[in-house]
């Protein structure tokens, strides 16, 4: 009952909104008529390409050093929880190296009772699963820390997606190459100029890690470590090996340079927290955001994405008062441990001015909190892992903009 009442409210409201510009219809129908294709259209082709009337894009922000940059997904105009390869954000710290899959290898090595070098068509004859997580690079939303916060989705949340990864579970490889029971860390290197490598634990290694080699059905993408990267469910981006070529067992973790003088986080005393691995649980409002208009007062969805490092979203609510209240929203199914997950919400905007929000909760019970509880417990002197409650302001016009929480 309550379910339809709902609906017809979402017809009246959408019947008035269209009724403003019922009067042009059948000229309109005219006008279409002539644009309708009464040619041929073109011929099957062997790589697709999307409509040219779609342009949205990553956003490359130009540096002085343009191989150690970062490019963003454009959330904001994303639908569902799968981001498109083309549009699935890319950070670099030494450009993408062109690597030939037929010379590519893995070599497995350190604590193994039998040294391995497998090569990609190896890799591709074990088992393999497919399963959807997002990545996330740890210096997301790391604008946010400031209060100011940027003024759209894709610069605020943007590095960030979500793909179905195919690969070889790690422990796989790891008990071909007969890893010793004494060894409690590896070594991920990627075969890139910078040799970005990490110390994963083997707990996680033989857990849930991927040895991944497709993504959303293809390979994976140049930009995204083709042909072999490492996918490490729900941990920050950093340790998301690409282009994987090495991976030495050892007692200790290594302090490499990229776990070091980066991806550690520098508290309000001056100490450093080393290996916070797990992204904690996030959500933005993708529409209405910022940088959109809503078109007029009426009947309008509220939705965007959550997701969190330590499993399944539970729970978004969503608030349009600024934080006065709160409701949950309606989560899409399916819903995967470390995936975005799709939230919606109807909504009507009555033309004022309004002050939007989104709150994840994850099945560890753990809840998205304010900016502010996140600066008092870690201060201001790290840009990593900021998964601040994000606001975004309905101005009176329909224009929506940042808000500084
Ligand atoms: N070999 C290698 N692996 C890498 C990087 C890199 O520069 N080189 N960048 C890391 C960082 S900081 C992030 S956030 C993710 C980004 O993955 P993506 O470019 O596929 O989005 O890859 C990680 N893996
Ligand atoms: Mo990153």
């Amino acid at each position: 009952m309550e379910a339809r009442r709902r609906f017809l409210g979402v017809t009246t409201a959408l019947a008035g909104a269209l009724a403003g510009c019922s009067g042009g219809n059948t000229q309109q129908a005219a006008a279409d008529a002539d644009t309708e294709p009464s040619l041929l259209g073109k011929v099957p082709s062997d790589y697709g390409n999307r409509s040219p009337h779609e342009k949205s894009k990553r956003t490359y922000a130009d540096s002085k050093t343009p191989q150690a940059g970062s490019s963003r997904t454009p959330l904001q105009d994303s639908y569902g929880i799968i981001t498109p390869n083309s549009l699935h954000f890319e950070r670099h710290h030494a450009g993408v190296p062109e690597i030939d899959p037929a010379k590519h290898t893995l070599l497995v090595h350190g604590m193994v009772d039998r040294p391995l070098v497998l090569s990609v068509a190896d890799i591709k004859r074990l088992p393999s699963v497919s399963k959807v997580y997002f990545v996330e690079c740890s210096g997301n939303s790391g604008g946010e820390w400031s209060g100011k916060g940027a003024p759209d989705a894709q610069r605020s949340h943007g590095l960030a997606s979500c793909s179905e990864w195919t690969g070889v579970p790690l422990s796989l490889i790891l008990s071909e190459a007969g890893i010793r029971k004494d060894a409690r860390w590896l070594l991920a290197e990627g075969a890139d100029a910078c040799k970005m490598a990490r110390s994963i634990p083997v707990e996680k290694a033989v857990g849930d890690t991927l040895v991944a080699y497709a993504q959303n059905g293809e390979a994976i993408r140049p930009e995204q470590g083709y042909p072999l990267r490492l996918i490490v469910p729900g941990w920050e981006g950093n340790i998301n090996v690409k282009w994987l070529h090495r991976i030495h067992a050892a007692e200790e973790p290594f302090y490499t340079k990229d776990e070091t003088s980066k991806y550690t986080d520098l508290m309000a005393d001056g100490k450093a927290r080393i290996f916070t691995f797990d992204m904690d649980a996030k959500s933005v409002i993708t529409a209405p955001s910022g940088g959109q208009k809503i078109a007029g007062k009426g009947f309008q969805e509220i939705t965007g994405l959550a997701w969190s490092g330590r499993g399944r979203i539970e729970k978004v609510e969503v608030t349009t008062d600024g934080g006065k209240t709160w409701t949950a929203a309606q989560l899409q199914e399916p819903r995967f441990p470390r995936a975005f997950t799709r939230f919606r919400m109807p909504w009507t905007w009555d033309g004022s001015e309004a002050s939007l929000a989104c709150r994840a909760t994850d099945e560890s019970g753990y809840v998205q909190p304010p900016r502010q509880v996140l600066v008092e417990a870690r201060g201001l002197n790290s840009n990593y892992h900021c998964n601040a409650i994000k606001f975004w302001k309905v101005q009176a016009d329909g224009s929506v903009t940042n808000v500084e929480a």
